[in-house]
């Protein structure tokens, strides 16, 4: 600002004069409140499993899942530590279940996620029906359903939480209950909602059990992995996202969650993908095989060397690119729902 030294100061003298009122000048704020491109604290992070799981097994020995209530180690950007956020919008945190153990019913406004990272055979249970957990399969809990988990009999499970929490937290719209039993009655065969939603068909009377949330709570991998590989072989590989698709809510074609959109995708071997960004920062979860994420920021780069169970987090428009030698196959979940909804996605291709 090029104003003589007396004006500076009047400007001073008034800007001291308002604060007690709680009044603030816009124009000395203004560049920093419309930035010309999305200007994210978050920094792109990358947590090898292997380094991970010892500290995980460690809270095991620790504290039990029903005393921790949830037995989490939250995944931090390291550049908002302290928020239990993984960009602005999310959270991310891997759950530790062991034999026998219940992590007890509640329910919350806050829609989360799981993805199976390692083990077999524990359970979450939703609104009164149980799903075995197998590692790749994508499970739903829609917003405000009673939700209990309980272990495995065959050892460890470990999964990934993605929830809307920051999100939920910004619109200060956040309830939650617990529930008098430890653990939920079980109501319907496992399998019902699968039956009903999961098979391209619907009940004839159907209506939207969750609302807005898809009314298939697990989405296994079996399925998933079949249509992937499939498309590999017989179907041209996109030169951004190799095979990539996206789960959706059966009942609307839409996302499977109003917050969070989910996605798996496929590198086949040999595959160096294309540069692109967008604005809904995405959590990675690295399902099989070993990739490779360069991530840029313009002054600063990143690249990550993938391995199974790894996590990685993309913030908002940082250029990504993905590579892998051998094949590999990723989850990842955005925000990318809440941003079409207010019509201010964007995203760019580059070459
Ligand atoms: C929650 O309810 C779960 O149900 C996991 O497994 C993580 C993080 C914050 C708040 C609630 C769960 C959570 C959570």
């Amino acid at each position: 600002m090029n104003a003589p030294e007396a004006s500076l100061r009047a400007r001073q003298d008034l800007y001291a004069a308002m604060a007690p009122h709680h009044l603030t000048p816009l124009w000395e704020v203004l560049h920093a409140l419309v930035p010309p491109r999305p200007a994210t604290p978050c920094v792109p992070a990358h947590w090898r499993y292997g380094e991970v799981r010892p500290f995980l097994m460690r809270s095991g020995e620790v504290i039990t899942a029903e005393e921790a209530v949830r037995r989490v180690l939250i995944l931090e950007n390291p550049a908002l530590r302290g928020q239990s956020a993984v960009t602005q919008s999310l959270y991310a945190g891997l759950q530790l279940i062991l034999p026998g153990e219940v992590a007890p019913a509640h329910r919350h406004t806050q829609s989360a996620l799981r993805f199976i990272v390692e083990g077999s055979g524990a359970y979450t249970a939703v609104d009164g029906e149980r799903t075995t957990m197998r590692p790749g399969d994508f499970i739903i809990t829609p917003s405000w359903t009673w939700h209990d988990h309980g272990g495995s009999d065959d050892g460890p499970v470990v999964w990934l939480d993605g929830l809307d929490i920051p999100t939920i937290r910004f619109f200060d719209a956040g309830f939650a209950e617990n529930a008098t039993a430890r653990s939920q009655q079980v109501e319907r065969a496992e399998g019902t909602s699968f039956a009903r939603y999961g098979h391209n068909m619907a009940p004839v009377r159907h209506d939207a059990p969750f609302g807005a949330t898809s009314p298939i709570f697990s989405y296994p991998y079996a399925r998933s992995r079949e249509a992937l590989d499939h498309l590999e072989r017989h179907a041209p590989v996109d030169p951004w996202d190799g095979v990539k698709l996206r789960y959706v809510n059966p009942l609307t074609g839409g996302w499977p969650m109003p917050t969070m959109a989910t996605f798996m995708q496929r590198l086949p071997a040999g595959f160096a993908g294309k540069p692109w960004r967008q604005t809904d920062g995405a959590v990675y979860s690295v399902v099989e095989g070993h990739g490779r994420i360069a991530i840029d920021a313009g002054e600063r780069q990143w690249s990550f060397e993938l391995a199974p169970r790894d996590h990685v987090v993309v913030p908002s428009w940082h250029t990504a690119r993905l590579s892998s030698d051998a094949g590999c196959v990723l989850f990842s979940y955005s925000d990318r729902p809440v941003h079409q909804a207010l019509a201010i996605h964007r995203e760019e291709r580059l070459s």
